[in-house]
């Protein structure tokens, strides 16, 4: 069964997320189709699952994790996997993401960081950084992101990675070693937006495969400082929601 679909794509050139999509069908073709479910957010980074020949559910925005939570209980086989932006999961759905965490629902969580509302244009979101002109911001975010993996650390992620969409095979292996851990897996992507946020540049010069631990997770808040570690910082092997239920 092929991988890709014939739905046109919509992305604009040289989107990060084209480079998410190449990792995707390669992981999921190493893991089985028959065997993944997706679920989409809203917004450009949850358009992969129109690309994708897997099933999959559009839920709304901010709130892909419950879809993908009932869908788990229902079937405990499938591998669920929710696509979500930096806007959907740390703005509307932030709640969710946090209590899925808490429980350790046995889900991957794959958020694309492009660090603003990109499908709307370029408004600032939880994860950009101060001083962010956009369509909301013309004078320049005038808050401190969030640093999101210290967020899912202090929310109990048994799984907590961070990858660069323009390393493809790397994301691939990180995405097979989430989707396969037994509990609540959430991963960042760093992912340039070249129409309203072009970090290519920043990410390439600063990101660096690293021998990856809690402690790390503080190496960096989102700034402009210092060198920006990938890997995976925490993880843990605890009871999943759907083995209390
Ligand atoms: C509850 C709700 N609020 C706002 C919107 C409008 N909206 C649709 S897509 C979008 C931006 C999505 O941004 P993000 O989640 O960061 O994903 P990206 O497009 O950057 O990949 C917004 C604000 C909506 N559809 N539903
Ligand atoms: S607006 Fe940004 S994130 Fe959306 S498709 Fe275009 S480049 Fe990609």
């Amino acid at each position: 069964m092929k991988i890709e679909t014939n739905y046109p794509n919509t992305w604009c050139p040289g989107c990060g997320n084209f480079a998410i999509l190449e990792a995707m069908k390669k992981a999921i073709q190493e893991i089985g189709q028959e065997k993944v479910v997706l679920v989409a957010d809203i917004g450009c980074n949850s358009k992969i699952v129109d690309y994708l020949n897997v099933s999959s559910l559009g839920s709304l925005h901010g709130r892909p994790i419950p879809s993908a939570s009932g869908i788990k209980i229902a079937n405990p086989e499938l591998k669920v996997v929710v696509f979500t932006g930096d806007g959907g999961s740390l703005n509307e759905g932030i709640s969710h993401l946090i209590h899925a965490a808490k429980k350790n629902t046995d889900i991957t969580v794959i958020m694309h960081n492009n660090r603003l509302f990109a499908l709307t244009t370029g408004q600032y979101t939880a994860s950009s950084p101060k001083g962010f002109k956009g369509k909301s911001t013309p004078d320049g975010s005038i808050e401190e992101p969030l640093n999101t993996l210290e967020l899912m650390m202090a929310a109990k992620a048994s799984f907590i990675g961070r990858t660069y969409s323009s390393k493809i095979d790397y994301t691939k292996k990180m995405i097979i070693e989430a989707i396969n851990h037994k509990g609540f897996s959430f991963i960042e992507v760093l992912q340039p937006c070249p129409s309203f946020f072009n970090t290519f540049q920043f990410y390439n010069e600063k990101v660096y495969e690293a021998d990856a631990n809690e402690k790390l997770i503080k190496e960096w808040n989102y700034d402009e400082k210092g060198r920006i570690p990938l890997g995976v910082f925490h993880k843990e092997e605890r009871p999943t929601y759907e083995d209390e239920i």
